[in-house]
């Protein structure tokens, strides 16, 4: 006999992106100033794109010094299958843009394009796979930023990366001396 009773949460609640996908096939979003967004599991960024190793150490002002062996594609290759807006024959053009990178718990932190870009920083930065041999399919991609002494942009479970440039705040008209220094 059927009980008759509210509807069923499952049915009412509208998932976000990934949210009802099994872990291991949730999708993290590339999204912002490019001509190709890309939605990835993991395992698409295993399949992908070459793999790269760091074998990094990094500081938290809470836990000490961390020892960590990351495996995954760069950043900069899996942003440039995304088709970055800015004209790549120009490095002044391409100086311009960010990064922010956001994790399940919403922590975040911003890279510059910059950062990575071979003609500036060239920063081997990656979008992990694995860490320490144990695949992250189930946790969740991490950014590996190996130059970086502190342990703040490790993010990790990642959910996306929007990638754009920032539109500066306007000039005050008068920029004479002792005027309206200290609010620009
Ligand atoms: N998603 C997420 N990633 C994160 C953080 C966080 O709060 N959320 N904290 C960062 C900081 S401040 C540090 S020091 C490292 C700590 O890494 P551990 O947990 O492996 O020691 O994770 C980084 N990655
Ligand atoms: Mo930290």
């Amino acid at each position: 006999m059927s009980r008759p009773g509210p509807p069923s949460r499952t049915t009412a609640v509208r998932p976000g992106p990934g949210d009802a996908a099994p872990a291991g096939h949730r999708r993290f979003l590339i999204r912002g100033q490019l001509r190709r967004p890309l939605a990835l599991t993991v395992a698409d960024l295993r399949e992908r794109w070459p793999q790269r190793r760091a074998a990094v150490v990094f500081d938290c002002a809470t836990n000490g010094p961390r020892h960590h062996t990351f495996e995954g594609p760069l950043l900069r290759e899996v942003i440039d299958a995304a088709g970055p807006a800015f004209d790549a024959r120009r490095r002044k053009d391409r100086s311009r843009y960010l990064l922010a990178v956001t994790g399940g718990d919403g922590h975040h932190a911003v890279l510059s394009w910059a950062e990575l870009d071979a003609d500036f920083g060239d920063a081997p930065v990656l979008l992990a796979t694995a860490m320490d041999g144990r695949a992250l399919d189930e946790a969740g991609s991490q950014l590996v930023v190996p130059s970086d002494r502190c342990g703040a942009r490790y993010i990790s479970a990642l959910t996306g990366i929007w990638f754009g440039t920032c539109a500066l705040p306007e000039l005050p008209h008068d920029l004479s001396p002792g005027r309206g220094v200290g609010r620009f």
